[in-house]
């Protein structure tokens, strides 16, 4: 179990998916950024932060201008305060050259946070959605250190073309599973706390928002689910974090739609 301590006012978010398409949503969270640096001691962020990810050269040699704006906002994010970034299912391939570059840290998850609200167990979220098989087979993959090598080494083309077909696949196959397969398995998230000797966890992926009170083995424990982020093509606008401090514990804050300019 990876262990860091994080003392004073810590923000975590997820589920940005910054991309080409989402002008409003990466403005709604770069307005947030600018919040973060302003009253956080310390903000992760906690996977999908980008759409797609397909390698740490692809951004850091002829990025986009869209994730050129994204960089340079971590980027004076990092340098304003600690900027810490988790991999998500679809940037599962961010590295240290870019971690490097932002002046961040990428740290391993699930991971066991020593804050100033106590232990809490954070996780970007897909690594329990074990009743998801075909989901579960295709992170074994696509994390096995072998293959993410060759597709590293493949043309930017061709690995932009792997991208959208993958991305294309898992948009047919989402659409034959039920919400509850593609949600969080309640017993993995039971033993996850378990075994990391927490009774609070964080984490994104689901897109579902929520505070769940849970009872492990006897105790109460507590579930935070992390909003996601879209103000470009939902009906209803929708962002948000997490707030840790010593004085109000954990609070889950949506990113007002007003706040983006809507
Ligand atoms: O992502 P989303 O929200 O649509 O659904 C997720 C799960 N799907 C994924 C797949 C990603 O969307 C793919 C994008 C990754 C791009 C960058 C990497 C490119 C390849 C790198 C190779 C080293 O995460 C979805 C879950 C859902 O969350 C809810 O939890 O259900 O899982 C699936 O849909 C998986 C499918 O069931 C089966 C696999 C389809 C994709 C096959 C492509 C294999 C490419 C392998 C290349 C070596
Ligand atoms: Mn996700």
């Amino acid at each position: 179990m990876n262990k860091a301590a994080l003392p004073g006012d810590l923000w975590i978010a997820s589920d940005i998916h910054l991309g080409a398409a989402v002008p409003r949503t990466s403005r709604a969270f770069y307005d947030f950024l600018a919040l973060a640096r302003a009253r956080a001691q310390a903000l992760i962020l906690c996977g999908d932060i980008f759409d797609a990810w397909i390698g740490d050269d692809h951004a850091l040699s002829e990025p986009p201008a869209w994730l050129n704006a994204a960089l340079d906002e971590l980027r004076r994010t990092a340098q304003a305060i600690p900027l810490w970034l988790i991999r998500g299912n679809r940037d599962f391939l961010m590295g240290e050259t870019l971690a490097r570059a932002l002046g961040a840290r990428l740290i391993e998850a699930p991971v066991r946070l020593d804050t100033d609200a106590g232990p809490i167990l954070l996780a970007h979220g897909d690594e329990y959605c074990t009743d998801d098989a075909a989901y579960q087979r295709f992170r074994r993959v696509v994390h096995t250190p072998w293959i993410q090598s060759v597709f590293l080494a493949l043309p930017l083309v061709s690995r932009r073309a792997i991208a959208n077909w993958a991305r294309n696949r898992s948009r047919q196959a989402r659409h034959g599973k039920s919400m509850r397969i593609m949600d969080v398995n309640a017993d993995a998230i039971l033993q996850a706390l378990r075994s990391s000797g927490c009774d609070v966890m964080i984490h994104g992926h689901t897109h579902r928002p929520a505070v769940h009170e849970l009872n492990l083995d006897g105790r109460p424990a507590r579930r935070y689910v992390l909003p996601d982020w879209e103000f470009d093509h939902a009906g209803e606008p929708r962002g948000g974090w997490i707030s840790i401090s010593a004085a109000q514990g954990v609070q889950l804050h949506p990113w007002p739609a007003a706040a983006a300019g809507n």
